[in-house]
């Protein structure tokens, strides 16, 4: 359809508008339907995040830091039920119901576009529509994959400025007619008949809509990250999975680090954990073995594609942080604080210390002096905060920080190739109090799809709804896979048949929140964890001892480097235990998840749940 360019220049506009004709004929459409006041074409600039800055402080939107503290680091305060992502309203919404499957919600893409058409209708009244051009990976990679989101918000604009490759130069590549993901978005609240503007505007009427036929994303009602970014979860990993499965690669929601040993050789890991369960912190994990070193690639999400040599490589999409404040400190993870601390941040919905610098639970053990509380009130660690309950948290517990990548201490060189890196390991985890225990590395190909694929975690605050249910979430990507959930996990399958499999990354199962009948953590974490990496880094080159059980190989005793921890015979023999009781009940469970499949289930696990049934009846 040839929309009428003309209702484009008639609206003031800032920057200058690109030549893509589809892209000219889209923000023709959307400015049709939104009726915004004004138009902003990013650039990228430093400049422009100044302005972009500017904007949000005269609105309220933003809270200047202190500049001698955190230079050029801003605080943003939610409306307080705009904190996390929405997965009860999140749909992929593919023409044929049976590929969406039954992990999503699912509404038939007319009907769905006739309820986002009715509430974009003048969404953006009294409002700039900003227009963000961005790509998601290397610009350099051989094949770039280019965005365009429109919002509403000043504070997505600028947060897409540090997530994502944004501006100028995407804008060059737009003219030469390469296609785009169009990613539209709106708060939701218009200012129609000047009615006045709140901070943190947003509705209470909420749709993240996926539309993955025709690679389109559209998103109403939130501010916030998951929500609004529309280039992180939305693109980079639902849609991308869709282009994933069809292209033969993999978009997986995975950290990656380089690790060298003392003797200076190095393994490249990617890992998948749920949200809030510690890919930050692994990402930049600072080693307490002597000798060995951690550096960053990624930390939430990885693009796996079989390179030329039969490899395969991982690449970050994207250009920044944006991970889980409370819990992040000087001890649990010094790289991010360091990252942090450089300036050049985006807090949303953490503490403010009476000196203009922010505060977390778990930054400290007690809060410099009283704290302005992440919804604006007087708060000390006594009484908790005034006029509210005692108890109440100082931040919310998905309260976030959103940093420019090149500020972390451990960035790889190899983070700025775009081929990536080539995988030596993939890891699966959890946070699960029993059954799985802290490593296991599988059998083979198909045994690791199979952990990933069975993979449970207890909920975290990083999505709305109860925390610490159990749930299960294949590969980590429960909420993101963009399509049946049974042809994803059969797309993995399918690509370790079709590579050769001394060229596949070896697969690993990790769990380190194992406790102990006192509800206590088995496993101290965080920078200990690095003495499992140096097990998986032994087992890749052949060595490290193991025993087989049903469930896989584990460290035999004596494997694990604990020289120097603090952990009792007891607990580390327990820890890394193959609990038999444990897996006789979580058999039938994962029986009944695979029910939830239905009758694409891939037979590589139905085969898969039979061996490790007859492993446990032989025990
Ligand atoms: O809120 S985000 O989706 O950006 C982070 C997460 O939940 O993993
Ligand atoms: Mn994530």
């Amino acid at each position: 359809m040839a929309s009428d360019l003309s209702i484009l220049r008639d609206l003031p506009l800032q920057g200058t508008l690109p030549t893509n004709e589809k892209l000219l004929n889209w923000l023709a459409e959307v400015v049709a339907l939104c009726r915004p006041a004004a138009i902003h074409y990013c650039d990228g600039s430093p400049e422009e995040q100044a302005l972009l800055a500017q904007r949000l402080l005269d609105a309220g939107t933003l809270i200047r830091l202190n500049d001698d503290i955190l230079p050029n680091s801003f605080l943003a305060r939610t409306d307080p039920d705009d904190v996390a992502r929405v997965e009860d309203q999140t749909f992929i919404c593919s023409r044929d119901e049976r590929h969406a499957g039954p992990t999503n919600n699912w509404m038939d893409p007319d009907q769905m576009k006739r309820i986002l058409t009715g509430l974009y209708d003048g969404s953006m009244e009294g409002r700039t529509m900003y227009v963000v051009p961005f790509c998601m990976g290397h610009l350099e990679a051989d094949d770039p994959k280019f965005g365009v989101e429109v919002t509403d918000s000043a504070y997505v604009a600028m947060s897409m400025g540090v997530m994502t490759r944004m501006g100028a130069e995407v804008t060059a590549a737009l003219a030469t007619g390469v296609d785009f993901v169009p990613c539209l978005h709106s708060v939701g609240m218009p200012l129609t008949d000047s009615r006045a503007d709140v901070p943190w505007p947003c509705s209470d009427i909420k749709y993240i809509v996926h539309f993955p036929d025709e690679r389109m994303v559209w998103s109403y009602g939130s501010g916030y990250g998951g929500n609004s970014l529309l280039g992180k979860k939305c693109y980079a990993l639902r849609i991308a999975s869709v282009m994933a499965r069809d292209e033969g690669w993999l978009a997986e929601h995975m950290l990656i680090i380089k690790l060298t040993s003392p003797e200076g050789r190095s393994y490249h890991m990617a890992a998948a954990f749920p949200s809030a369960c510690g890919k930050t912190n692994l990402a930049m994990l600072e080693p307490t073995i002597p000798g060995w070193k951690v550096e960053t690639i990624g930390d939430d999400i990885a693009w796996l594609r079989f390179g030329d040599d039969g490899r395969l490589y991982a690449t970050n999409p994207e250009t920044g942080f944006f991970g889980v404040a409370p819990g992040t400190s000087h001890s649990t993870n010094p790289n991010a604080m360091r990252a942090i601390e450089i300036g050049n941040s985006i807090f949303t919905n953490v503490a403010e210390t009476a000196d203009g610098g922010v505060w977390w639970e778990g930054m400290t053990a007690t809060p410099p002096g009283p704290l302005t509380d992440w919804k604006g009130r007087l708060w000390n660690a006594e009484t908790g905060p005034v006029g509210g309950r005692p108890g109440e948290k100082a931040a919310h517990p998905n309260s976030r920080f959103c940093t420019p990548i090149h500020q972390a201490p451990t960035l790889a060189a190899e983070y700025d190739d775009p081929r990536g890196v080539p995988l030596d390991a993939i890891i699966f985890g959890g946070r699960r109090e029993n059954t799985v225990p802290l490593v296991t590395q599988s059998r083979d190909w198909r045994h690791g799809v199979f952990m990933g694929a069975t993979c449970s975690s207890e909920s975290t605050a990083a999505a709305r709804g109860a925390v610490g249910v159990l749930r299960r979430d294949p590969m980590a990507m429960l909420p993101f896979i963009g399509y049946h959930v049974a042809d994803y996990v059969q797309h993995w399958l399918d690509l370790g048949e079709r590579a050769e499999a001394d060229k596949l990354p070896s697969i690993f199962y990790v769990n380190w929140f194992r406790r102990d009948a006192d509800g206590r953590f088995m496993w101290p974490g965080f920078g200990e964890n690095s003495r499992v990496l140096k097990w998986i880094a032994e087992r890749i080159d052949g060595g490290g001892d193991a025993v087989e059980t049903p469930i896989g190989h584990l460290p035999a005793p004596g494997a694990l480097d604990v020289d120097g921890l603090d952990i009792t015979d007891a607990d580390l023999a327990e820890v890394t235990s193959f609990q038999e009781a444990e897996w006789r009940d979580e058999v039938p469970r994962i029986g009944r998840w695979f029910d939830t499949f239905g009758w694409r289930l891939p037979r590589g696990l139905v085969d898969e749940l039979l061996q490790l049934e007859t492993a446990l009846s032989g025990q």
